[in-house]
């Protein structure tokens, strides 16, 4: 569709579509029936009904004939642990047999046995293996995402984590936002320290990083099996002296206070929540945190305390739904197939599914001035799909109704 030699300022419209805007203001998805979108230099400049477009207008655009396909903002997986050497296929294997998460964790095996693989791993191993998953991810109109590190937790391994999510954004036509989760286990190095290595990440590894523009937030793992709310504070002011904004794994396995801990620190979002109390929903709610749902990872576990999704919607925290893609709890690359979890598994509607791929996910990116919605203003970031009505992206199990995907007006 692009050309090389285009001019600058040319517009594309796409006309004869059904948007699904979820613009802010409008109610529920913001739909508008017979409708156009016009982008210029990679931002929508119109958004709205087609006869608001002059015939002189559309005769100086390039033109798209929608056909009535349906277009949603671009997809936002908002909460990936994309980069990560090895699988974990064989520790799926013994949770069949019976044993727990935690107790494979607590044997060494868990997130350990993946910082073991992705230490080993070359730059060019885990950008390979990101790749396969990222371009399922992009296949279904992902237009923006983010991914942790995580998998390395020493300063060398981290950044070498962080440097293949940067290099993915250089590869694939994604926006890929950066977030250093060094805080996700403690290294084999440190067992008998804990003390030293959150010193050594608040002093040494979040600066040091940050310096080199490998870092756009810092995420913490707040659980009995990671890390306390005391040592994530260490972790999270280190993060705010740099001006970096902060998120954190919360509440996923036990409550542990981490919905009021993410609410203390303004953090962008609080993810899982799965035991979050009425208490911690409303200090998200005051300090505008938003909730990340991560429904493959309940259905991995096979757990069944469901994240507060009625306390959610009463104090009006938005709520956001990506995949946690990562290769113990989540080994899942379609963020469809989240959507369907979460209102199956959840109980969201298919307005929340939807806007939680969207809109919110910006938000607990904090990237909502830019994506999420179809606005003037906003990059021109679309997926165009194949459906008669938008239920169709969260009824179905394991289809991919795209027809064609925008980034950046491209
Ligand atoms: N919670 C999760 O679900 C992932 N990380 C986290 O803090 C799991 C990571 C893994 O098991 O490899
Ligand atoms: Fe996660």
């Amino acid at each position: 569709m692009a050309e090389s030699d285009d001019p600058g300022g040319v517009e594309t419209i796409w006309l004869n579509a059904r948007l699904a805007t979820l613009a802010s203001g409008a109610t529920g998805l913001g739909t508008i029936d017979n409708g156009a979108l016009i982008a210029r230099d990679g931002r929508i400049v119109f958004a709205g009904p087609q006869d608001a477009i002059p015939a002189d207008r559309r005769a100086r655009a390039r033109v798209v004939d929608c056909e009535r396909r349906w277009i949603t903002p671009g997809l936002i997986d908002c909460h990936t642990h994309l980069v990560y050497g090895g699988d974990r296929a064989r520790e799926f294997e013994m949770r069949l047999a019976g044993a727990t998460y935690e107790e494979i964790a607590r044997s060494g095996g868990g997130i350990l046995s993946s910082v073991r693989a992705t230490r080993e791993a070359s730059e060019e191993d885990l950008i390979r293996s990101a790749l396969r998953r990222l371009d399922a991810l992009i296949a279904e109109g992902v237009t923006t995402i983010e991914i942790k590190s995580g998998y390395g937790l020493d300063v060398e391994a981290e950044r070498k984590s962080l440097r293949v999510v940067r290099r993915l954004a250089e590869i694939r036509p994604v926006a890929v936002r950066a977030t250093l989760l060094a805080a996700h286990a403690l290294p084999p190095e440190f067992a008998d320290d804990r003390a030293a290595y959150v010193e050594t990440l608040a002093e040494r590894m979040i600066p040091a990083l940050a310096a080199e523009g490998l870092v756009d937030a810092v995420d913490a793992f707040c659980e009995r099996i990671a890390f306390t709310p005391a040592e994530v504070a260490r972790v999270f002011d280190a993060a705010r002296r740099l001006g970096l904004p902060v998120k954190l794994h919360a509440d996923q396995l036990s409550n542990g206070g981490g919905g009021a801990l993410a609410a203390k620190f303004g953090a962008l979002s609080a993810d899982h929540l799965e035991y979050t109390d009425e208490a911690g929903v409303a200090a998200m709610a005051s300090a505008g945190v938003a909730a990340v749902l991560l429904p493959a990872a309940y259905y991995v576990l096979r757990e069944t305390h469901a994240p507060p999704v009625a306390l959610l919607r009463k104090y009006r925290v938005p709520m956001a739904v990506a995949t946690d893609s990562n290769p113990g709890t989540s080994p899942m690359t379609s963020l469809l197939l989240a959507l369907n979890m979460a209102a199956t598994l959840f109980g969201l509607t298919v307005d929340e599914c939807l806007a939680g791929a969207t809109r919110n996910a910006a938000r607990a990116l904090g990237l909502e001035a830019d994506i999420g919605t179809l606005e003037a203003g906003k990059w021109a970031d679309l997926a165009i799909w194949d459906i008669e009505q938008p239920a169709e992206l969260v009824y179905r199990l394991g289809f991919n109704a795209l027809h064609a995907r925008v980034w950046r007006g491209q």
